[in-house]
């Protein structure tokens, strides 16, 4: 039965039962019985069945759920993921493009019937806090319960969501989700802003099947944000607590594989916890911004909990991040240990478990299994190397006390950064909003050789939001200054980081990890304006002196602070040679319109290299 009087909803919901064809249709209310009663029949579909759910150790991860996807089926899509505009210089040159008419033309008969014999679960979620003036309501519809019970996790969901939509507004996203065949021929994550409407079918993977994250807070809200005045954007959030100040709240934006969770849900090093200092995480993924009453940018975390990449994580490298998966989380695509069915991947502990399931299933002996090496010479691993784990947002040891806050937090300072061996200092901080804009639409990220097997091949990733920007990229950045104009001196501060330097043999040169605390340090003290910097070509550097090294003198010279903080001006001559080509060739040749106060800093920055 219905749980909404909306008539927008309930018409649409008919429509996609009239499509789909479910055998029987179920609201989902949120209750714990109804979702007890979820589990229970997903737990006992027989061993090996594809949409089985497995639990775990009761004792252990109270809670815990454990699943497996098809092994053609294991992350996000981006060369099946479309932005269906109606005009194709609306999606731009980042995105994959075709006609709406066509597109649902063509995915209409994928989904006629596609529920037949199934139950079609009718999900309402909240993206943000219940009653936040800054939360948005969606309705997907799945005939998946590992969606249900994920969208459980990561969102408000329940009736509690259509509070916020009332029963007469029609400003809700519609979801359609259909796992359908799992046929990756057929796999489509589509989105069409104008429409409100996301479309995803043959997969029954995390990202490209819970449609609040990157399909709706990400590419369908950065739309809604050019639109309505605000900024979606793929960010995490943090508090600084220090003693005796006020708490400051920061964004940051990075490619993947540069420490976003980390960085989030930092333990500062040991003289700034005695004095008193510790971050509070507000969000790991998505940060929506909007300017507040008082004029300053506000930025609440839609989700409600950490979609996280589970190898890498353990109680060295992300202490946090381990305790929130230890109840009620769900791990996709991880190992398990069978001697006491607990989850493992590889690093969460030195040696792995000899009695292991690995990730498609198959009883192995670990230790013997990691030992062999793949068709590129590559150790095979327990769990998949894009394994997660869905982990409520409330389990994070330092989660913010304003994680709930509707109003959201006061931002003074967006973050910047990407793996770069050389170029980039350690630290910089843009002379203005426009240049900052700049130095998000140049965020670039070099990949490994253990990736590719080219060391420092550049990617361009503008703002990290290369694969999630819902319009032309170049409106985009449009709208990023025009931002910049409504915000005024209120506007936070912009910087860019660079946690990746390397020296002449190859050895990283800032330690990282809870040290970029340090840098923090210097942000912050720069909004509020208690200390100088060095004006250089490229914007403001630290003086050394400002960077606290107190406890890694020995990791961390004078000499190779001064080379983490220098600006090479023939490296930045051809960093700016590489943004011009970049601009003129990836963007603007292919439909980018780009704002020319964009290529005005180029020049005023290559004015600044040539003086
Ligand atoms: C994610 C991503 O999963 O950015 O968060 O791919
Ligand atoms: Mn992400």
């Amino acid at each position: 039965m219905s749980l909404t009087k909306n008539p927008n909803v309930n018409k649409w919901v008919e429509e996609m039962i009239a499509l789909c064809k479910p055998d029987s249709v179920v609201w989902i209310d949120g209750s714990k019985e109804q979702l007890d009663q979820l589990v229970e029949e997903v737990t006992s579909l027989p061993d090996g069945h594809p949409d089985k759910l497995y639990k775990l150790n009761e004792e252990k991860y109270p809670g815990c759920l454990y699943h497996r996807t098809r092994p053609n089926d294991v992350a996000r899509v981006e060369d099946r993921t479309f932005i269906c505009s109606r005009r194709e210089e609306d999606a731009g040159p980042t995105n994959n493009w075709m006609d709406p008419k066509e597109m649902y033309a063509k995915l209409t008969p994928l989904y006629d019937g596609v529920m037949k014999g199934r139950t079609m679960y009718v999900i309402p979620y909240s993206m943000g806090p219940i009653g936040s003036p800054l939360a948005k309501v969606g309705v997907e519809v799945t005939d998946s319960i590992y969606v249900v019970l994920n969208m459980n996790i990561m969102t408000r969901m329940g009736t509690q969501a259509f509070e916020n939509l009332g029963d007469v507004s029609n400003d809700f996203v519609r979801g359609l989700h259909s796992k359908a065949d799992v046929d990756p021929e057929n796999r489509y994550i589509v989105q069409f802003p104008e429409d409100n409407t996301i479309w995803s079918i043959n997969s029954a993977y995390g990202g490209n099947v819970l449609l609040g994250k990157k399909c709706f807070a990400l590419r369908i809200a950065s739309y809604q944000a050019k639109n309505e005045g605000w900024m979606a954007e793929h960010m995490l959030i943090l508090g600084l607590k220090r003693p005796g100040e006020e708490t400051r709240y920061v964004c940051a934006a990075f490619p993947s594989a540069c420490g976003k969770t980390n960085l989030a849900m930092l333990i500062p090093p040991e003289g700034y916890r005695k004095k008193g200092y510790e971050v509070f995480t507000v969000g790991d993924d998505i940060a929506w911004l909007k300017p507040g009453p008082d004029g300053r940018l506000y930025a609440i975390n839609p989700e409600a909990g950490f979609f996280g990449v589970a190898p890498g994580t353990n109680e060295k490298s992300n202490y946090n991040a381990l305790a929130s998966t230890k109840k009620n989380a769900i791990f996709t695509n991880v190992a398990l240990d069978n001697s006491d069915n607990t989850p493992w991947w590889e690093s969460l502990t030195k040696e792995p478990p000899v009695d292991a399931t690995e990730w498609k299933g198959a009883k192995v002996n670990g230790p013997e299994y990691c030992a062999q090496l793949d068709a590129n010479g590559k150790h095979l691993t327990l769990a998949h190397p894009n394994s997660r784990f869905t982990a409520p947002a409330e389990n994070c040891p330092c989660i913010s006390p304003e994680f709930n806050n509707p109003n959201g937090v006061p931002i003074s300072a967006i973050i910047f950064g990407g793996r770069r061996a050389s170029t980039t200092p350690l630290v910089y901080q843009s002379f203005d909003w426009t240049h900052g804009t700049y130095m998000g639409s140049a965020v670039s990220s070099e990949t490994t050789a253990a990736a590719t097997g080219a060391v420092g091949v550049l990617r361009h990733d503008p703002m990290a939001m290369k694969p999630f920007i819902g319009y032309n990229v170049g409106d985009y950045w449009a709208h990023w200054l025009e931002m910049g104009e409504i915000l005024g001196d209120k506007a936070p501060k912009i910087f860019n980081v660079n946690w990746f330097k390397k020296d002449a043999e190859g050895h990283f040169m800032w330690p990282g990890f809870g040290d970029n605390m340090r840098v923090l340090d210097w942000i912050i003290k720069r909004c509020e304006g208690k200390v100088g910097a060095n004006e250089t070509a490229i914007g403001f550097l630290p003086k050394a002196e400002d960077i606290n090294l107190e406890g890694i003198e020995d990791e961390v010279s004078p000499a190779q602070l001064d080379e983490l903080l220098k600006v090479d001006t023939d490296l930045w001559k051809k960093e700016i040679a590489e943004m011009r080509r970049y601009y003129n060739d990836d963007i603007a040749a292919k439909g980018g319109k780009i704002p020319a106060a964009l290529y005005g800093v180029l020049d005023k920055i290559e004015a600044n290299l040539n003086k």
